[in-house]
């Protein structure tokens, strides 16, 4: 009895401790520099995750909208987005042949997630950018609601090297914006304390941001903001809209 009553207690423990820390929309590539083999192709995959605690995977509904944007022109790619079989609004996966030169920034709307714990909705504007060499497009805007201008070249970063980035809502620079960091925690490194899980960084007056990346891999940035805008949620009443501006970048070691 005794028992029962606490591994109950430990599973609404976790639940809570779940909700708590910071969902992300995780698109990575498999590789992101590639140096003007044309023809390559490159492969997707995108998520609704916890990246450094590697899940649970949340619900994902195929999105609004997906594409790459590349020398300003964007491609509509959502029909090329495929479910990762056994994984069924969980996860995606598309590819993509790079023909010409040049950066391509790859960007997703999902369709807004409902999240009870946290009584709001979720949209994670999220993007990455692939290069295929010679590319001088990284900072260009897709021109998302809330956005992640990148002030580092987002590809071909060390280990260490400071990611800086302006958060952008309607173009415009969000002061003093809260940006969660997190690592794709492919090596599965445990956090001495929770706090560890998701790293807290705040804009400057100007809505520009700077974090160093400590290990290699994928690390997301995420903007939030909650502007009061709404949306009807089932049971009819209106629930504040949390919008992400994400994008991912890689860290590689300096051997
Ligand atoms: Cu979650």
């Amino acid at each position: 009895m005794k028992n029962i009553a606490s591994i109950a207690f430990g599973l609404a423990f976790s639940l809570v401790s779940y909700s708590a820390s910071a969902h992300f929309v995780e698109i990575t590539a498999d590789k992101n520099v590639l140096g003007g083999d044309n023809g390559k192709e490159v492969s997707l995959e995108m998520t609704f995750t916890h990246p450094f605690e590697n899940g649970p995977l949340m619900k994902m509904e195929r999105p609004k909208s997906f594409g790459v944007m590349h020398k300003g022109q964007k491609t509509d790619l959502l029909s090329q987005l495929d479910q990762v079989s056994g994984f069924e609004n969980l996860k995606w996966h598309a590819s993509q042949k790079l023909k010409r030169m040049g950066d391509y920034t790859f960007y997703v709307e999902p369709v807004p997630y409902f999240e009870p714990a946290e009584s709001k909705f979720i949209v994670h504007y999220t993007k990455t950018v692939v290069t295929n060499g010679g590319g001088d497009a990284w900072d260009e805007l897709v021109g998302l609601p809330v956005e992640i201008q990148p002030l580092s070249r987002p590809y071909g970063l060390w280990t260490n090297n400071a990611f800086r980035g302006i958060v952008l809502q309607d173009g415009k620079p969000v002061p003093f914006a809260e940006i969660e960091v997190e690592h794709k925690n492919e090596d599965n490194l445990k956090a001495p304390n929770d706090s560890f899980i998701t790293q807290v960084i705040k804009a400057d007056a100007n809505g520009v941001f700077s974090y160093n990346m400590p290990k290699a891999g994928w690390w997301g940035f995420a903007a939030l903001i909650e502007d009061g805008e709404t949306l009807k949620a089932e049971d009819g009443k209106d629930y504040v809209i949390e919008k992400g501006a994400l994008i991912w970048v890689k860290a590689e070691d300096m051997k």
